[in-house]
């Protein structure tokens, strides 16, 4: 299986995460996102959204990350991605991770990294308002529960941690929430759970 990837993105990350976590080794060929490789005509062949990451496995090409991740987490029997009812459940979560969870921490992570000398605190405020809506969310689910979806590790946790990577350096009030914040702690002390943290921290 060969992995289009880039380690500053972190929706490549989780998908170089859970597959350590299942001992799945990736062939990866890093993409030049700086340099534009990801909108040449051979990529965008591969992923018309010119983003990664990409699998390719045989005939099968994936993009979306929390796509790819399902498509690991088949590959086995695994408690990450099992052969029951709980995926409702951790899918939920994956749906969620990208539509509220990360759409936050990105907008802080917009002003705070891409746009560093000059950021909108406008925009800033309203990332940390939405941030503090969703961890509200989460906190709640962590309270009380190992991890998101129970007593087990499964691909949400991956999914919905990756973004908490970027804490530190987005200023996240993770101490506000302390289900959320042992929960993450626990996470990224771990093997895979390290490979979720971004380049040079
Ligand atoms: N929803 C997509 C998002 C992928 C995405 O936004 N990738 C970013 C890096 S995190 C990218 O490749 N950006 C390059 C570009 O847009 O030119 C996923 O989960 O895979």
């Amino acid at each position: 299986m060969k992995l289009y990837t880039n380690l500053f993105s972190p929706n490549a990350r989780k998908v170089h995460a859970v597959a350590q976590e299942l001992g799945i080794e990736l062939e990866t060929q890093t993409v030049d996102l700086r340099g534009g490789e990801q909108r040449t005509p051979e990529y965008l062949a591969l992923n018309p959204n010119g983003k990664v990451p990409t699998l390719v496995d045989g005939d099968t090409t994936l993009w979306e990350s929390n796509a790819i991740l399902c498509y690991l987490g088949g590959k086995s029997d695994t408690d990450l991605w099992p052969k029951s009812a709980k995926r409702y459940d951790i899918l939920r979560w994956m749906f969620w991770e990208s539509n509220h969870f990360t759409q936050a921490i990105g907008k802080i992570i917009g002003e705070k990294i891409f746009n560093r000398d000059n950021p909108d605190q406008v925009v800033i405020d309203r990332g940390l308002k939405d941030f503090r809506k969703y961890a509200t969310v989460l906190d709640g689910t962590l309270h009380g529960s190992h991890y998101i979806t129970g007593d087990t590790l499964t691909l949400a946790d991956f999914s919905v941690g990756v973004g908490l990577g970027y804490a530190q350096i987005c200023e996240l009030p993770l101490d506000e929430f302390q289900h959320v914040k042992r929960w993450w702690e626990a996470l990224i002390d771990t093997p895979s759970g390290q490979t979720l943290l971004p380049p040079n921290q």
